[in-house]
C-alpha cells in the first residue's frame, strides 16, 4: 500500500524509473496463468519493451513469429522455452536470444519470474541474421569494467556485429561506481537484481534496489554507485552494432 500517494516512480521524457509499488499486469492473447508488466515500451517513446513475466500456476506465453527479436532471462524459478518442436529448459540465470521471424512459447510455474526485452530486430544488407543462443550467466565470466575490479561487467550474447542488442550483468561492491558520467547514443532497459545505489538519470539522482526498472533514452547522462553492504547489480539491454 502506498502511503499518502508516494512512489519512487517518475516517467519523464528521456528516462524512468518504475518501482514495484506501482506495477499493474497486463493480458495478452493466448497467455495461460501468464501475466504481463510492461515495465518500458514504445508508449513511453522508447525503442524497445521490457516486460517482467510471473506465471499464477503452471501455463505458457505465446510470442508469435515477426519482425521482433526477444531476449529472456529468468530471474527466479526455471522455465522450458517451446521452439521448433523443441524445449529449451533455462534455469535461474538462464537467457536465450530468439532471432526474429521466430515463434515460441515460454512455460513457466508460479516460481518463475523472467524479464524479456523485446524490439524490432535492424537487419543489414550483406549481413546474416543472428543465431538463437542460450546460457547461464552463473557461467559467464565477467571483466573488470575500464580495470576496476570492483565493478565487473559479464556479457551474456555473443560480441559479434550480426546481434544488434547486447545484454549485460554489472555487478559492483559497495562503493564502486560507473567511472563516468555517460553520455551515448546507445538505449538501455534495465532491471535491478540485488542490492542497491544511487542512479543518476540526466539532472536526477535516485535511490534505487531489488526490483527496480530503468529506462534510459539515447543520451540520457547516467553514473551509478553502489551503496550499502551488499555488491549491487543489475540486467541491462543496450542496443549496438549499427550505423546511426
Ligand atoms: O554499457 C554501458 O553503456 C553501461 N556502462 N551503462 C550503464 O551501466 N549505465
Ligand atoms: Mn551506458
Amino acid at each position: 500500500m502506498s502511503l499518502f500517494g508516494h512512489t519512487r516512480t517518475v516517467v519523464s521524457k528521456r528516462h524512468a524509473l518504475i518501482a514495484p509499488d506501482g506495477h499493474v499486469p497486463s493480458a495478452f492473447p493466448g497467455w495461460e496463468n501468464a501475466t504481463g508488466f510492461v515495465m518500458i515500451s514504445p508508449a513511453m517513446g522508447a525503442n524497445l519493451s521490457q516486460i517482467l513475466i510471473t506465471f499464477t500456476a503452471s501455463g505458457s506465453a505465446p510470442f508469435p513469429a515477426d519482425k521482433h527479436e526477444h531476449a529472456l532471462y529468468v530471474e527466479a524459478g526455471q522455465c522450458n522455452i517451446e521452439l521448433a518442436g523443441e524445449m529449451i529448459p533455462l534455469a535461474t540465470t538462464g537467457f536465450i536470444f530468439v532471432p526474429p521471424n521466430t515463434a515460441f512459447r515460454i512455460h513457466g510455474n508460479e516460481a518463475t519470474r523472467i524479464t524479456i526485452f523485446r524490439k524490432i530486430f535492424e537487419a543489414v544488407p550483406g549481413l546474416e541474421f543472428p543465431p538463437l543462443v542460450s546460457g547461464l550467466a552463473s557461467n559467464i565470466t565477467g571483466e573488470p569494467f575500464l580495470g576496476n575490479p570492483r565493478a565487473i561487467l559479464q556479457t551474456l550474447l555473443p560480441i559479434d556485429p550480426r546481434y544488434d542488442l547486447a545484454i549485460n550483468i554489472f555487478t559492483y561492491q559497495p562503493g564502486a561506481t560507473l567511472p563516468f558520467v555517460e553520455t551515448h547514443i546507445m538505449e538501455h532497459g534495465l532491471l535491478m537484481l540485488s542490492g542497491q545505489g544511487i542512479y543518476r538519470l540526466e539532472e536526477s539522482h535516485y535511490p534505487v534496489t531489488a526490483g527496480d526498472v530503468i529506462w534510459m533514452a539515447p543520451y540520457c547522462p547516467q553514473w551509478f554507485v553502489a551503496v550499502g553492504d551488499e555488491p549491487a547489480s543489475y540486467l541491462y539491454y543496450k542496443d549496438v552494432h549499427r550505423l546511426p
